[in-house]
């Protein structure tokens, strides 16, 4: 017997994993057209996915089996783009939207960080009063890159023109006209070094308040890998150092699904290291961590938010 590792995330079984009844779906995105300098993020959706079958489905903390919360979580097949940018971008809005109208929590693994443009354009036109939270190491916020206006280092500047409410944190690298753009559009942007040396408070979790403050109260969520501390995520095409830990990132996130309404989100830019498994752990436990999070808040008050049903 060959013994074949997971398509489904966490490897559930069939009856856990079916997209009629599941909550939630995953929808691997492998887009990878213009990584600047590591290359690798085509790869990630399924070296999460296979690590994701060594994830425990139980969660200590919250003394629950998620995925059962949930009624299942569905794996779609990889996205097979067959275009790039504005076009690939556009088919993910499509998809996702589909998804969304089906009354499903949708998560998208990246491949680049441009797939989230598509993702958030679907969010922002189902759901009103929405905000995009980016974790990140960058700000996103060129008008184009290396010639092109769909680059990943471009993403949150595409998104920014279908929805001014974007929120940033953990911003340590930008250039002169991203940090111009920030001070003119007024735009909330957290950067690492205030919220490490304290500028929203001394305790621990103060810049909670300040960042989920700027918040509407649906959320769509965008993580880029290099958020966290290369140290613990060393597997992205774009490192940098004085990142966010494990604890510091889940409890922040615990406290945002608490206050607000996470709509859906994505995790992109994993660029897989050969015979180094940790990282697409790390990736894949933060996403079942998130979908927890997520469903045991509406779990325990009523159910989804209510979404535009007529977009
Ligand atoms: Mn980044």
């Amino acid at each position: 017997m060959t013994f074949l590792p997971p398509e489904d995330f966490l490897a559930l079984p069939e009856q856990w994993s079916g997209l009629e009844r599941s909550r939630v779906v995953i929808l691997p995105v492998p887009y990878e057209h213009t990584t600047s300098f590591g290359k690798g993020t085509a790869s990630g959706p399924k070296a999460i996915l296979d690590a994701s079958g060594q994830v425990e489905l139980y969660d200590e903390e919250l003394d629950s089996e998620i995925y059962t919360v949930t009624d299942g979580i569905a794996t779609l097949k990889p996205l097979d783009l067959r275009c790039n940018d504005a076009a690939a971008v556009e088919s993910i809005r499509e998809k996702v939207l589909g998804l969304i109208k089906k009354d499903k929590t949708v998560v998208c693994i990246g491949g680049e960080h441009t797939i989230s443009s598509g993702a958030a354009r679907a969010h922002s036109d189902f759901y009103p009063d929405l905000s995009v939270l980016q974790l990140d190491a960058h700000s996103d916020l060129r008008e184009e890159y290396e010639g092109n206006r769909y680059s990943h280092a471009c993403v949150m500047a595409r998104i920014y023109e279908f929805n001014k409410n974007i929120v940033q944190v953990g911003i340590r690298s930008q250039c002169r006209e991203e940090a111009d753009f920030i001070r003119q559009k007024k735009i909330n942007t957290f950067y690492a070094f205030d919220l490490k040396s304290g500028r929203y408070g001394t305790h621990r979790t103060a810049w909670h308040d300040a960042v989920i403050g700027s918040l509407r109260e649906n959320v769509y969520l965008t993580i880029d890998c290099d958020f966290f501390d290369p140290g613990l995520m060393p597997a992205v095409g774009t490192p940098e150092p004085g990142g966010f830990g494990w604890h510091e990132t889940v409890s922040f996130l615990r406290s945002l699904s608490e206050r607000r309404r996470i709509v859906g989100f994505d995790i992109t830019e994993l660029s897989p290291i050969p015979g180094f498994i940790h990282p697409q752990f790390v990736t894949a436990k933060l996403i079942y961590k998130l979908i927890g999070y997520i469903f045991s808040r509406s779990h325990s008050t009523e159910g989804k938010p209510a979404g535009n049903r007529d977009a």
